[in-house]
C-alpha cells in the first residue's frame, strides 16, 4: 500500500487577514507526489476550528507514513500541539518539522520529543531522501541537511549541509494537492480569495546581506529557474483560470535580461495576468527599471511592487546594510507613480540603535511618499521584531534580549507574537521609547495613506495625519481612541466600505 504523508501548515496565533497558500509544503508536496509518494497537504488555517482540524486529521493517520509540518517561529505553538496529538495518537509516527525555525534551530528542535527530524533549508529532495529511508527502513547519517536524536548515544545529530537545488529540477507544483484549499472552488476562486494572487516563485535566495533579513542566513545563493519552464508554469496557472500572480522570488527583478526575455515569453504567448513581485528601490534607475522598462513591464500585467524600503534614515539604512540611499527611494515612488503601477513600501521603526532622529526622517519620508504618489501603500512602518538568525538579532541579544533556549520556550515566548504589547516594552530593552508611542507613529502614518469614497472625509483625515507626522506630534492620540471606538462597536466594517 502506497501509505500517505501528510503535510501540514499550524496555525497563527492571529487569523490571517486573507486566504494564505503555504507555498513550502506545496514545493515539497509536488516534488514528493511526483516521485509517486500520495501526498495531502492541509493547512491548520482554512479549518473554522482545530477541533474540526483534528478530526480529519485523525481520520488519516492510521495510514500515513509520516507527517511533515512546515514551522516559522510564529507557529511553534500550533505545530507543538499538533505535534502532540499526533505522538499521543501513534507514537511510532514519524513527525518532521521544516521551514524557517527548523532549519535555524535543527539541534533545539529534534531535542522535543514530539519531533523526530528537522529538515534543514530547502527541502524538496531532502525530503525526498528522508522519507525513502523511512520507508526502507535505511539509516539517517547520509542524507545531507536533517538534524535527529541518534538513538545509541541519545544526542542530536546533524548531518552534512545539502547543496542549493538546481531550480530546473523542480517538477511543475501540483495545484490539485491543495484539497482543503478547494473547498473555497476552482483554482480562480482561489486566487479570488487571496491577497496578492496565486504565489509562484521563478528564482530563490538573495546575494545581498542586509542585516535583519532571514535570507543572508539561509537562502544566500541567488538561483533562477529557466525561463521556458517559469513560462509553462505561469500557462498552466492562467489555463486553469488564475488572473492574479504573485512572484515569490525574493528578487524577482535582480536580472534585466532574463525579466525581458519572462516578459517577452508573456507578450508572444499571449498569457494575460496581472502581477505583483518584490524590487530593490535602487533598481529605478537608467539601464535598470527606467520608465521605458517600466511602461513595457506594466503592458505585461504588472500592477503590483512591493519595495522594502525600511528606513528614510541613512544612517539606519546602513546599518542595515540595506545598500539603498533614500533618494532611491523617492525616485521608486516618482517612477511608479508617472507609470501608474503601485506601489507598496514597506518600513520599520524600533530598530537597534535607532533614535528619535531616524524615526522622524521615515515619518517625513513616508509623508513625501504619499504627496508624490497617489497609488502607494505603505505597510507599516512595522515595529522591528526581532526574529532569530539575522546578524540585527544577535545585536538585540548583545542589548539584553533573552533568547528562548528549547522548542518549548519558543512556543510560549513572546518574541513569536506578530505585535509588540506594551506590557512586553521591557522586553526589547533597544528600543528606547515607549511601544504606545511607536503605535501612535503607525498609526497616523497608515492613516496617511487612507482613502475614503467620501472625498472631503478623505481630505480631513489626510491634513489631521500631515499635521501630526509634520510636527512628530503624537501625544493625546485622539482620532485614534476614536478610530479604535468605532472598530469596537463594529463601524469599521463600515468604513473599510467608505476607503
Ligand atoms: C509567505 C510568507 C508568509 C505567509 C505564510 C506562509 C505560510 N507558511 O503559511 C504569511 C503572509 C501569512 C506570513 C505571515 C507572517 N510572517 Co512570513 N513570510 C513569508 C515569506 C515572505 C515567504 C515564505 C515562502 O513561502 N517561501 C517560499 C517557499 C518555497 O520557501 P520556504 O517557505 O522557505 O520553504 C522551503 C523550506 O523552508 C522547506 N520547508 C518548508 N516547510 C517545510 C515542511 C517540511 C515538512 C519540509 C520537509 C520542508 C519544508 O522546503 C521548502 C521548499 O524548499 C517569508 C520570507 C522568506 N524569505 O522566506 C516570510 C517569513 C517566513 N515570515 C516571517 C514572519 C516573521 C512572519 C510574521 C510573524 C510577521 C508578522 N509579524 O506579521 C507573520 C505571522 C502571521 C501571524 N498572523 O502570526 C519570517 C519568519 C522568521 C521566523 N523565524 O519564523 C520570514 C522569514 C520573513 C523574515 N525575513 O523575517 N508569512
Amino acid at each position: 500500500m502506497n501509505r500517505e504523508i501528510i503535510l501540514i501548515n499550524p496555525g497563527f496565533k492571529e487569523k490571517l487577514p486573507a486566504l494564505n497558500i503555504p507555498m513550502g509544503l506545496l514545493y515539497v508536496g509536488s516534488y514528493l507526489s511526483y516521485h509517486h509518494y500520495n501526498v495531502s497537504i492541509r493547512d491548520v488555517n482554512n479549518f473554522s476550528t482545530i477541533k474540526d482540524f483534528f478530526m480529519e486529521l485523525e481520520s488519516r493517520l492510521n495510514r500515513v507514513l509520516c507527517a511533515g509540518l512546515s514551522v516559522m517561529s510564529s507557529q511553534i505553538p500550533s505545530a507543538l500541539h499538533i505535534s502532540n496529538y499526533i505522538k499521543t495518537f501513534n507514537p511510532s509516527i514519524p513527525v518532521i518539522w521544516g521551514g524557517v525555525h527548523p532549519s535555524l534551530y535543527p539541534e533545539q528542535t529534534v531535542k522535543s520529543a514530539l519531533v523526530d527530524f528537522a529538515v534543514i533549508g530547502e527541502g524538496e529532495i531532502t525530503a525526498f531522501a528522508l522519507i525513502n529511508a523511512l520507508k526502507n527502513g535505511k539509516d539517517f547519517l547520509n542524507i545531507k541537511g536533517i538534524a535527529f536524536i541518534n538513538k545509541n548515544n541519545n544526542k542530536p545529530v546533524i548531518t552534512r549541509k545539502r547543496e542549493y537545488l538546481d531550480m530546473d529540477t523542480l517538477p511543475p507544483i501540483d495545484w490539485s494537492l491543495l484539497t482543503d484549499i478547494k473547498r473555497i472552488g476552482n483554482m480562480a476562486e482561489v486566487e479570488k480569495a487571496t491577497a496578492a494572487g496565486i504565489p509562484l516563485q521563478t528564482s530563490r535566495g538573495c546575494p545581498y546581506r542586509c542585516t535583519f533579513c532571514i535570507n543572508s542566513i539561509l537562502k544566500e545563493k541567488y538561483r533562477t529557474r529557466d525561463v521556458h519552464l517559469v513560462l509553462d508554469d505561469l500557462e498552466k496557472l492562467i489555463t486553469i483560470g488564475v488572473r492574479r500572480i504573485y512572484f515569490r522570488d525574493e528578487l524577482f527583478f535582480f536580472n534585466k535580461k532574463r525579466l525581458l526575455t519572462i516578459v517577452k515569453g508573456i507578450e508572444q504567448r499571449n498569457l494575460r495576468f496581472r502581477w505583483f513581485g518584490s524590487v530593490r528601490s535602487d533598481y529605478f534607475k537608467k539601464g535598470l527599471l527606467d520608465p521605458e522598462l517600466l511602461q513595457r513591464l506594466k503592458q505585461s500585467g504588472c500592477a503590483v511592487v512591493g519595495i522594502g524600503a525600511e528606513s528614510g534614515s541613512m544612517r539606519i539604512l546602513n546599518l542595515l546594510d540595506k545598500r539603498i540611499a533614500v533618494r532611491d527611494i523617492i525616485r521608486a515612488a516618482e517612477l511608479l507613480n508617472e507609470t501608474g503601477i503601485q506601489a507598496n513600501f514597506s518600513f520599520m521603526i524600533g530598530l537597534p540603535g535607532e533614535e528619535e532622529a531616524d524615526m522622524k526622517k521615515t515619518v517625513h519620508i513616508i509623508q513625501k511618499i504619499s504627496r508624490i504618489n497617489n497609488n502607494f501603500m505603505v505597510l507599516g512602518p512595522q515595529i522591528y521584531r526581532p526574529y532569530p538568525g539575522s546578524q540585527l538579532y544577535r545585536l538585540c541579544i548583545k542589548e539584553g534580549m533573552k533568547e528562548p533556549e528549547t522548542l518549548g520556550e519558543w512556543g510560549s515566548s513572546p518574541y513569536i507574537e506578530s505585535d509588540i504589547k506594551p506590557k512586553n516594552n521591557h522586553l526589547y530593552p533597544w528600543i528606547k521609547y515607549p511601544v504606545v508611542f511607536l503605535h501612535n507613529i503607525i498609526f497616523y502614518t497608515f492613516l496617511l495613506g487612507v482613502k475614503s469614497r467620501i472625498p472631503f472625509l478623505t481630505t480631513i483625515i489626510h491634513m489631521i495625519a500631515q499635521a501630526r507626522c509634520t510636527l512628530f506630534f503624537f501625544k493625546f492620540p485622539v482620532e485614534k481612541k476614536l478610530y479604535e471606538f468605532f472598530k469596537k462597536i463594529g463601524i469599521n466594517k463600515l468604513l473599510k466600505k467608505m476607503r
